[in-house]
């Protein structure tokens, strides 16, 4: 204080601060234009960001921001509490310029049963702006800010515990416009990666609370982009034309997994780099840290379909973080053929890869119950990697044996599938996959226990297989 008091100018702004407190803003030491005019800020929802800043000059923007707690769709079948600033996951996003100086309204529902309060990474002020929006249900907080830095920021709430509210879909963007703005392009989309932390496992149905132990273990059941499995893909996927020039404003709400952001079939001819102003050219994949964020842009050259996703490949492909953009248009050939030819290529003799299994054939089993136990190491060698330990599978992509229907009705047809793989679509209790299991190349006597072992455990029907069956079905050449 004392310091300050001694610079004239700070004490003059301090005075007419004191006396005319709303022309603060136009005398700041920071020598900022001064403001003109009024609006209240567009917010909008993801995918979609507000227009462009035209305005040449900075202007009061009034944000009305409003906490609610609602109860929404996480995957098919899953649904969750989430904590949200304008009533969906990422919360809403806010646009204005550098130099605009901001009123900002953070309501709470009355039906909410948490206080909540914003942290946004645009503010310079203590918590940005978490120690002056603090509110309960029901009430409204004010309060104002400078927007001094141009770039991309993260918004959160930070009440404690923060990382629960974090965790529960408190974030958002907030895009400080840089004076000279940002350069033309033809569409904009707002993407933001977060996880969720479930007491179920991935896809298991119902309301799913909030995992604390999960979260503090980093051990994310969801990896998303704007809040769900398939918010922006599918037929929720973003809309754009082969020519576009597109440009992402990609956020990571966390809250503890750092992003490898990457476009399947894509370079970003530019990234500004964690938001910033720093331009990075001819990128690949970009990191996007929990809180931080990452604008990429890209010329759509061919049609076709460009998935987003978090190249820590397992979030993409098992825990959601996969999204898209539909580019249409006509081909452009030269750039990108599309497949030209299909040929049957034949190596290993089958269209289904195999997987040699090099341990030595197993001794015969003599009795049911060895066949079982010599079926639990064929099981824990060869098909637990995809089927899973309690042969429960995994949503989406590997198929059940624990109770599966497909399973117990027709013991040849799982031999078949056990010596040939399986492709194409099947059925298991209710649930489609489409995905492809891999010739094993195990011996009868080794098919014979496992699926002696399968059948043995988690609630199937018992039944024994033996390597005589085995030969049978190998024989007969029958491919279910
Ligand atoms: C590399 C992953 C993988 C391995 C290893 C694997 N499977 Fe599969 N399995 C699959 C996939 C994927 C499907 C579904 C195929 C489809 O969608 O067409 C499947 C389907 C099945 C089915 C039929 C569907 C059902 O759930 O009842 C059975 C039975 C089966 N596997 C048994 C086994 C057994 C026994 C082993 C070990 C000897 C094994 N699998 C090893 C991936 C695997
Ligand atoms: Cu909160």
């Amino acid at each position: 204080m004392k310091k300050t008091l001694q610079n004239p100018l700070m004490l003059a702004a301090f005075a007419v601060a004191w006396l005319l407190p709303s022309l603060l803003f136009a005398i700041d030491p920071a020598d900022l234009e001064p403001v003109q005019g009024e609006e209240v800020a567009i917010l909008t929802d993801a995918p979609h960001v507000p227009p462009p800043i035209t305005r040449k000059h900075p202007t009061k923007v009034i944000v009305h921001l409003e906490v609610s707690e609602v109860v929404k769709r996480l995957a098919d079948g899953v649904d969750y509490t989430f904590w949200t600033f304008g009533g969906s996951v990422p919360g809403k996003f806010i646009r204005v310029r550098e130099g605009d100086y901001v009123e900002f309204h953070l309501a709470n529902h009355p039906s909410s049963k948490m206080p909540h309060n914003i942290d946004l990474h645009a503010v310079t002020g203590p918590g940005g702006g978490a120690a002056s929006s603090f509110t309960t249900p029901g009430h409204e907080s004010v309060f104002y800010f400078t927007a001094l830095n141009p770039g991309l920021y993260v918004y959160h709430c930070a009440t404690a515990p923060v990382g629960m509210h974090i965790a529960n879909g408190m974030y958002g963007l907030i895009l400080v416009e840089p004076l000279a703005g940002l350069p033309p392009v033809d569409k904009e989309f707002y993407v933001m990666q977060s996880e969720f932390y479930t007491k179920g496992a991935y896809g298991e149905g119902g309301l799913q609370p909030f995992d604390m132990d999960k979260a503090l273990r980093e051990e994310a059941d969801y990896v998303v982009f704007n809040g769900a499995v398939g918010a922006m893909a599918g037929d929720n996927a973003a809309q754009a034309e082969v020519g576009d020039t597109v440009r992402l404003f990609v956020g990571n709400g966390g809250p503890n997994l750092v992003s490898s952001f990457h476009v399947i079939g894509e370079i970003f001819d530019k990234v500004y780099v964690e938001g910033g102003t720093f331009i990075n050219e001819q990128v690949q994949s970009t990191m996007v840290p929990a809180g931080g964020s990452a604008i990429v842009e890209f010329k759509l050259d061919v049609p076709g379909t460009f998935i987003l996703v978090d190249h820590s490949i397992f979030r993409a492909f098992n825990k959601g973080a996969i999204g898209m953009i539909k580019a249409a248009g006509g081909d452009e050939k030269r750039i990108y053929s599309g497949k030209t030819d299909d040929r049957i290529y034949q190596p290993e003799g089958g269209a289904i890869q195999s997987i040699p299994q090099d341990e030595a054939p197993q001794a015969l089993a003599q009795n049911k119950a060895e066949r079982i136990e010599n079926g639990r190491i064929v099981y824990n060698q060869v098909c637990v990697a995809c089927h899973q330990a309690e042969g429960q599978g995994i949503p989406m992509a590997f198929p059940p044996l624990a109770k599966s229907d497909y399973l117990n009705a027709d013991v040849d047809r799982a031999i078949s599938t056990v010596l040939h793989g399986l492709t194409g679509k099947v059925t298991v209790n209710g649930v489609v996959y489409e995905s492809i299991m891999p010739k094993l190349e195990l011996p009868d006597e080794s098919v014979a226990n496992v699926l002696t072992y399968v059948y043995s455990q988690w609630e199937n029907n018992g039944a024994e297989v033996t390597p005589e069956r085995v030969a049978a079905v190998r024989a007969s050449g029958a491919v279910h």
